[in-house]
């Protein structure tokens, strides 16, 4: 049997991961690609509204299911896709990014080409794509095999998006060399810890652990993403060693796990999470939890450096680097935080846990019969919740508030707190349903956020997943107002308004066929709550919050910490 071509192969391959859907949208220089995948038995088309929305959906999907592939056309498409592509990038999640270009007869002859500024320069924006990714192939018959491998390799190592070009005649050629045929996600490889190194670093870890008295263990987002849950509750089992998580990393293992404190975010920590984390001797940073001002409660964390060990995906860092610097060795690698993981749990000692209260819900508020508020919804959103659940918040006011949630058993939490762009939330919802469809996935959108993305809402009709949409509809770009310090709802900045959408007949327009309907008081919201939660479709509630229900405006205090524009303050 003659090979497949370099399209055929690239999918294959791909598909051997287990991934089983492909996000994008089609165009002409990326029609072998197209249809090597509208062709293949073993990944179904998943057509999405736009790039952005495309990238964003395969991101969602990685989140739920390991990887994901887009698939975009030559600079168009690619260039759409571009923010969605670099926030999977600072998620730390894999997402194969197919695009076909000019054959390569054109890009010899410079001939001008549509997509181009038509200078006739086919790599102009090649490196665009290229550095949105942490690694990328441009693909020819003899190099697609070794290149595959390659950056399936890099991507899985660093849990980052790979960006796949093939040249439009080159993609239809059969691949040169042995075809191979990978494992699932699961078992694929990545790269291995450096033996010395990882026992270098284990003497180093344990000569902390042994000495410490009150260690405490931050676990970032990194240990899901890698599918290290359960080696960290192995890790947990065996040293009772308690745990805090920042707003990134909310949910990375069950919050109703008995070794859970809360949320770790300086001053607006929950239960005892702040004071257990700063008395702490020892705090075992385990994935590389990311300190930015969004995770720490605006830089109020208070975490002496020399006390931190951290486990980076791919190395090792010991916090007191004066310690060990004469030697030279501060930091150890290659070496894989499962490796590091696995080794600890059987040799690191059992600590007698701290007693602590454990985090407690979002308390009720709200009478029936009076209107929403940002407070009523947070309380009626933790009742709602239900173990399982696949949360999705996206970029606005009630991101913060909401971390407080207790979530129920098994639920998990997803934002984009690093990368934060707004209107992720709609497609990545879309993304993660189809990912497992037998979770429900709900999610919580802004109205200034979901005017960018929402008409990804007729994919989700289109293809028959049933998310439940929360969509909190107060007019404006409410949080702008908040971080502006504004406390008045007449004085909204004119750049701060929205159009005043209908949001909850955005689907019937788009032709789902889903609950929908919008609720102004409490007593409405919980009858649309229970109703959306016992019908097996989608439901899209939404919610008349009104300009005037503004949350407290930050203090000065807060938004100079956060954004530091002024000459520092003696
Ligand atoms: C892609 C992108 N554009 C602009 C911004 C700046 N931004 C941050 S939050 C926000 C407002 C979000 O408004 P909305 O979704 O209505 O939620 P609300 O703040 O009203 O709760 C904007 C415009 C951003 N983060 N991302
Ligand atoms: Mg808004």
């Amino acid at each position: 049997m003659s090979n497949p071509t370099v399209v055929e192969y690239v999918v294959a391959r791909l598909a051997d991961l287990g991934i089983r859907h492909v996000f994008g949208v089609a165009g002409d220089y990326s029609f072998p690609f197209d249809n090597a995948i509208a062709g293949s038995d073993r990944v179904s088309w998943i057509g999405c509204s736009n790039e952005l929305n495309a990238a964003y959906a395969a991101d969602g999907y990685a989140r739920v299911h390991g990887a994901a592939i887009l698939t975009t056309t030559y600079v168009v498409g690619e260039a759409s896709a571009l923010c969605g592509v670099m926030g999977s990038r600072a998620e730390r999640l894999p997402v194969f990014h197919l695009v076909g270009r000019p054959s390569t007869r054109l890009a010899r002859t410079r001939s001008g080409t549509h997509h181009s500024f038509g200078d006739g320069d086919t790599d102009r924006f090649l490196s665009l794509s290229a550095i949105s990714a942490c690694t990328s192939a441009f693909l020819t018959p003899e190099n697609t095999i070794t290149e595959m491998e390659r950056v399936i390799s890099a991507a899985l190592s660093q849990r980052q998006p790979a960006y796949i070009t093939v040249p439009n005649d080159y993609a239809l050629m059969p691949v040169v060399g042995e075809p191979i045929r990978g494992v699932p996600l699961a078992k694929a490889p990545t790269f291995s810890s450096e033996p010395r190194e990882l026992d270098a670093a284990l003497q180093a870890i344990m000569a902390r652990l042994t000495k410490a008295k009150s260690p405490v263990i931050l676990p970032a987002i990194t240990i899901a993403r890698y599918g290290l849950q359960k080696e960290l509750e192995a890790f947990l089992a065996a040293t009772g060693i308690p745990f805090a998580t920042s707003g990134m990393d909310k949910g990375v293992i069950s919050e109703s796990h008995p070794l859970y404190l809360g949320m770790y975010t300086g001053v607006v920590s929950t239960g005892d999470a702040r004071k257990i984390v700063e008395e702490a001797d020892l705090v075992l940073n385990l994935g590389g939890v990311l300190f930015t001002e969004l995770t720490t409660g605006a830089f109020t964390d208070h975490l002496e450096p020399s006390k931190i060990v951290t486990v980076w995906p791919d190395h090792v860092e010991i916090g007191a680097l004066a310690e060990v610097s004469s030697r030279g060795h501060a930091t150890f690698g290659p070496i894989h935080m499962r490796d590091v993981l696995v080794a600890l749990t059987k040799v690191a000692p059992k600590f007698k846990t701290p007693s602590f209260s454990r985090p407690t819900p979002i308390p009720a508020s709200g009478a029936s019969g009076d209107r929403v508020t940002n407070s009523s919804i947070y309380s009626r959103i933790q009742q709602f919740l239900a173990p399982n659940d696949i949360l999705m918040v996206d970029t606005i006011t009630a991101a913060g508030p909401l971390l407080n949630l207790l979530l129920p058993k098994d639920a998990v939490y997803h934002n984009q707190l690093v990368w934060g762009a707004i209107g992720w939330g709609t497609p990545a919802t879309f993304g993660a349903a189809v990912a497992d469809s037998s979770r429900r996935v709900i999610l919580v959108a802004g109205d200034g956020g979901h005017q960018l993305t929402a008409n990804e809402i007729g994919a989700m009709g289109r293809y028959g997943v049933n998310p439940i949409i929360l969509l909190f509809n107060n007019g404006i770009f409410g949080i702008e107002e908040v971080v502006m310090g504004n406390n008045t709802p007449d004085n909204i900045r004119s750049f701060n308004k929205l159009a005043p959408w209908q949001y909850h007949k955005i689907p019937e327009a788009m032709g789902c066929n889903w609950f929908c309907t919008s609720v102004e008081t409490n007593a409405e919201l919980d009858s649309a709550l229970q109703k959306a939660r016992k019908l097996p479709g989608a439901s899209y509630i939404e919610i008349l919050l009104g300009s005037k229900t503004m949350v407290p405006a930050y203090t000065p205090e807060v938004i100079d910490r956060m954004y530091q524009i002024g000459p520092p303050k003696a």
